[in-house]
């Protein structure tokens, strides 16, 4: 059995719903399984190298039982108690557990009205057998949409552990002394929000070695392929890792062709074919490619990129904006923009702390406000905003709303001039409701430094009003920023529908600031959204929503998204000083 993570974490999940279908355990313990799953799931690192390093505490949400339960897993291949908590329940209703939107019970309903699987499922809600036995159509319209997501879903990497498995494998090919350099190439090194394999270009001398080193790395469970100088992999995880070796004197045609995207490189090609030269993953050549061999075409050579690039005549375009969609036309006008830098931030204005609430509208943070703000300090930050969720809407009354934030506000404003270094600024994430109203009334936000907005609830409402709730939180004089303006959650939730050009027209037009939130499976606003949003005049903030504190070392992955929507400094709220970040914002 493989053990990656999303089929731990899948397992966890599958005796969480096992304990809910047989009533079997509380609460609490239900939680501590999907707890669990999360943490496995939000894992840079495999968690079975960890078990295999002795370092299973060390993943967030993860109990002594269940630790206990992984290593009688990892050591025995099954869990005796999870097969019998198991036993008895239709496979089916597990894989229906993978549909946005089907928890146990809808599943068991399902199951039960003669579901047998997940393509017998589809066409019965198709047909409408489902409905007329009794099944909600309201739901079944939403189960229907959710198998639609889940069949189109690839399966890709997020970011940060693409990232992270790849810092170990560019470990241990510099570790060998026949490597010269070593990048890493496609969609990893362009930081796509999500990697489908993991590409490694390394430049030597003796390739034949290298693709030797490299299948003989810890951690690979099967060699795909093997040849002179490249190899392909499959790791751990389930994911497929491909390196290619390049001598020094073509390692800069070998890198640029790799790291793509292939949009790009077909335009290149064009462009170094009207100049005489032909490109491959090889090198330069003169000549047209396939027009004449040998004599007539003539070698150049190209040990890094800006040669190549140089040699067409243009800038090298950072990596991160190699889509073919006008970074070609900008390096030949000698026009690239300065795309922002982690090493510009100056803050984060969106963390969540854990300030008592009763009745939080969404999870609280695990860390105090005093953590959170040392934590600040420690990453050399000039400012940093906490911003909580509010009482729920839904369940406290106006003026407990109200008195809620009065006390938060006294309790932010006494730690203020208790702290010198970093300065803090009290502020909010307040919800946009259905109707666009807001879950926090005026009178309280007026007490805010500043104050966030966003939709955590009806993401899959109609175009029109996600549109309308958007502008209408635009309209309020108290908010400043709105927050994961798309509310997509990568491999899980689909972008929000919303007429983008007039948010983005109205957010300019009234000075409030869209948000790039850095987390993981976040990453919203979207990369190409953010280009466009550039067009209107937008201003940017990079945050990183975190629930613990450890999460504030995300902000690089959404320095990377602004970076793939060509953001500059200015562009960025959370890169000017203190002075100018506060006469925006009105303090
Ligand atoms: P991924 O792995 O799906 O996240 O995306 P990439 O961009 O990493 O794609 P991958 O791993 O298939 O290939 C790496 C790069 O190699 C790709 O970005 C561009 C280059 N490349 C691969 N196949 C082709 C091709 O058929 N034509 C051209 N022009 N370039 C290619
Ligand atoms: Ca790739
Ligand atoms: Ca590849």
């Amino acid at each position: 059995m493989e053990f990656s993570n999303a089929k731990v974490a899948k397992l966890l999940r599958n005796v969480a719903a096992a304990y809910t279908l047989k009533k079997f355990g509380n609460f609490f313990q239900i939680r501590a399984y999907e707890n669990a799953a999360d943490g496995i799931e939000n894992s840079t690192a495999e968690i079975y190298d960890l078990w295999q390093e002795g370092k299973l505490s060390e993943v967030p949400n993860l109990g002594e039982k269940i630790q206990g339960y992984l290593n009688e897993l990892f050591s025995g291949g099954k869990v005796k108690h999870f097969v019998e908590v198991q036993d008895g329940i239709p496979p089916v209703i597990f894989e229906m557990l993978d549909i946005s939107g089907v928890g146990p019970k809808t599943a068991s309903v399902l199951a039960e009205l003669g579901v047998k699987d997940l393509k017998d499922l589809r066409t019965k809600l198709k047909s409408g057998e489902l409905v007329s036995k009794g099944f909600s159509a309201k739901i079944a319209q939403k189960v229907l949409k959710g198998l639609t997501e889940a069949n189109q879903r690839g399966n890709r990497m997020l970011l940060p552990y693409a990232v992270a498995q790849a810092e170990k494998i560019l470990n241990y090919l510099k570790n060998n002394a026949d490597t010269l350099k070593v990048y890493p190439l496609g969609s990893l090194r362009r930081m796509v929000a999500t990697v489908g394999d993991l590409d490694f270009a390394v430049c030597s001398k003796k390739p034949k070695e290298i693709v030797e080193y490299f299948c003989a790395m810890p951690g690979i469970t099967r060699v795909v392929d093997r040849g002179e100088s490249r190899a392909t992999v499959v790791l751990r995880g389930g994911f497929q890792a491909d390196l290619l070796v390049g001598e020094p004197g073509s390692y800069g045609a070998l890198l640029q062709h790799f790291t793509g995207s292939k949009t790009h490189n077909i335009k290149l090609r064009i462009l170094a074919n009207k100049k005489g030269l032909s490109l491959s993953e090889y090198g330069v050549r003169k000549g047209e490619r396939g027009k004449g061999k040998g004599e007539r075409e003539e070698s150049i050579k190209t040990e890094t990129e800006e040669e190549l690039y140089g040699m067409l005549g243009m800038q090298t375009p950072p990596p991160e904006i190699r889509e073919d969609t006008g970074e070609i036309e900008a390096a030949l006008n000698h026009r690239l923009p300065e795309l922002v830098e982690i090493k510009e931030i100056r803050g984060d204005l969106h963390t969540h702390s854990n300030f008592p609430n009763l009745h939080p509208s969404h999870g609280p943070g695990v860390n105090s406000i005093e953590e959170i703000i040392k934590k600040a300090e420690s990453l050399g930050y000039e400012y940093i905003g906490i911003t909580d969720h509010t009482l729920a809407f839904s369940a406290t009354s106006k003026e407990e709303r109200i008195s809620w934030v009065e006390k938060r506000t006294k309790f932010i404003q006494s730690i203020k001039s208790r702290t010198k270094d970093t300065r803090v600024l009290n502020g909010l994430e307040i919800d946009i409701l259905t109707d666009g109203t807001l879950s926090v009334p005026d009178e309280a936000l007026a007490t805010l430094d500043y104050c966030i907005a966003g939709i955590h609830s009806g993401h899959a409402d109609p175009k029109e009003q996600i549109t309308k709730r958007l502008l209408s939180a635009l309209s309020n004089p108290y908010v400043d920023i709105i927050s994961h303006p798309t509310g997509r959650l990568l491999n899980e939730r689909e972008s929000s529908d919303a007429d983008w050009d007039e948010v983005f027209r109205v957010a300019a037009k009234r000075k409030k600031i869209l948000e790039i939130n850095a987390h993981p499976v976040r990453l919203d606003l979207r990369d190409d959204l953010v280009r466009r949003a550039l067009k209107f005049g937008v201003k940017f903030i990079i945050n990183t929503d975190a629930h613990e504190v450890s999460q504030m070392d995300n902000m690089g992955f959404g320095v990377s998204v602004a970076r793939r929507g060509w953001a500059e400094k200015k562009d960025i709220v959370n890169t000017w000083d203190w002075t100018k970040l506060t006469e925006w914002f009105r303090i």
